[in-house]
């Protein structure tokens, strides 16, 4: 593949309701939609999922704008790409930065796929042609409006539920929608708003057989995770602190967690993902596919990594109805009973609606070869 032009957008789009984590509520999402385009003018596609706050992590809309115009494009143009597998070398000078390497790296894998007129999740090695989603429900005004939110998900069939707790919004929220709802399959994300100070807090919540808590300690944490794990029944599920297969490897020998949340951007790309993804697999380990609020593309990518093997448990991959009045892709994402078939359309499998996209673009820049 010869890279010939890359157009960076920067994107606007409001969410349908606003989302409280721990951390911060999120109103409006933005990011930089990737586009690379070769020499016979086929273009793929790559959505950046850092948030304008670094509150997740330390990258910003504005640091992969400049990870991207300065660093990555360049080395991207330096030289064709036979496979996207590639570009995790090319890349390695720059430390971190992953979710600024992601979203190009993705636009490379979709125009790959498409070169190749495959769906993307076919080039990745993926084995089904549905997947099963659950929904991350944010921290909500009360407990009978969380309650009420709960309910509606049920009824639309999602495969799992997860809400988001914080200290004074945690065991006796999780004992009430228990009380309620017996038998859903049902985990807390914690994102990363407690310490080994509140192990009694942490190890109340074992009574309600949640299927695991996400990231109760510090985003950087592997050893604290591991203490905490020998302490409590629920398993743990790692997110803010996984960037890279590595992470993993010393996640497995501490103990820290039973479960991985992969996302593509927290990673570096899909190329890390899938290590990741055989790391777990051949130690045990099920993961499932986390969410960033992502608009059409990001949500395709998420959606062909999904078809992965060891991807047992439902994921963060909610419909595109679920965050936005209109998504960037046709046709949108649509969950019936809890799946999503997976599209079988080259590449992503969807298409860009450049309409949409520019309704939602507050800036643009084209970098060329
Ligand atoms: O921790 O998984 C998280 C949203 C923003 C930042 C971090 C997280 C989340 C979610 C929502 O839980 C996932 C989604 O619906 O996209
Ligand atoms: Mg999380």
């Amino acid at each position: 593949i010869k890279i010939k032009q890359v157009i960076l957008r920067h994107l606007q789009m409001e969410l349908k309701s606003p989302f409280a984590t721990s951390f911060g509520t999120f109103r409006n999402k933005e990011f930089i939609l990737v586009e690379a385009i070769d020499e016979d003018g086929v273009s793929g596609w790559g959505e950046s999922v850092a948030f304008s706050f670094p509150w997740y992590n330390e990258e910003t809309v504005k640091t992969n704008w400049h990870m991207l115009e300065d660093f990555l494009l360049p080395l991207l143009f330096q030289a064709p790409v036979a496979h996207p597998q590639e570009l995790q070398q090319r890349f390695s000078a720059i430390r971190k930065n992953q979710m600024a390497k992601a979203a190009i790296e993705g636009a490379v894998w979709d125009l790959f796929a498409k070169k190749r007129q495959l769906p993307l999740h076919k080039v990745l090695g993926g084995m089904k042609s549905s997947i099963e989603v659950g929904v991350s429900i944010g921290i909500q005004k009360n407990v009978d409006e969380l309650l009420r939110v709960i309910d509606r998900y049920v009824q639309d069939g999602y495969r799992r539920i997860k809400i988001k707790i914080k200290p004074g919004w945690d065991v006796d929220v999780v004992r009430e929608v228990r009380r309620r709802f017996p038998d859903i399959p049902l985990m807390a994300d914690a994102n990363s708003a407690y310490s080994l100070q509140d192990i009694d807090r942490l190890k109340a919540l074992d009574e309600f057989q949640l299927m695991m808590i996400e990231q109760p300690l510090a985003a950087d944490d592997l050893v604290d995770h591991a203490t905490l794990q020998r302490q409590i029944c629920t398993p743990i599920c790692l997110d803010e602190s996984i960037h890279s297969v590595e992470d993993v490897r010393k996640a497995i020998q501490l103990g820290s967690c039973q479960i991985v949340n992969i996302k593509i951007g927290r990673v570096g790309g899909l190329t890390e993902a899938k290590r990741i993804h055989d790391l777990c697999q051949e130690n045990g380990i099920p993961v499932w596919c986390g969410g960033m609020l992502e608009a059409g593309v990001g949500r395709a990518h998420n959606i062909a990594m999904t078809t992965l093997e060891n991807f047992t448990m439902p994921g963060d991959t909610a419909a595109s109805s679920h965050y936005w009045e209109k998504d960037i892709i046709v046709p949108e994402v649509v969950v019936h009973d809890g799946t999503i078939a997976v599209p079988e359309a080259p590449g992503i499998g969807y298409e860009v609606d450049r309409r949409q996209v520019d309704s939602y673009m507050v800036f643009a820049k084209t970098y060329r070869a």
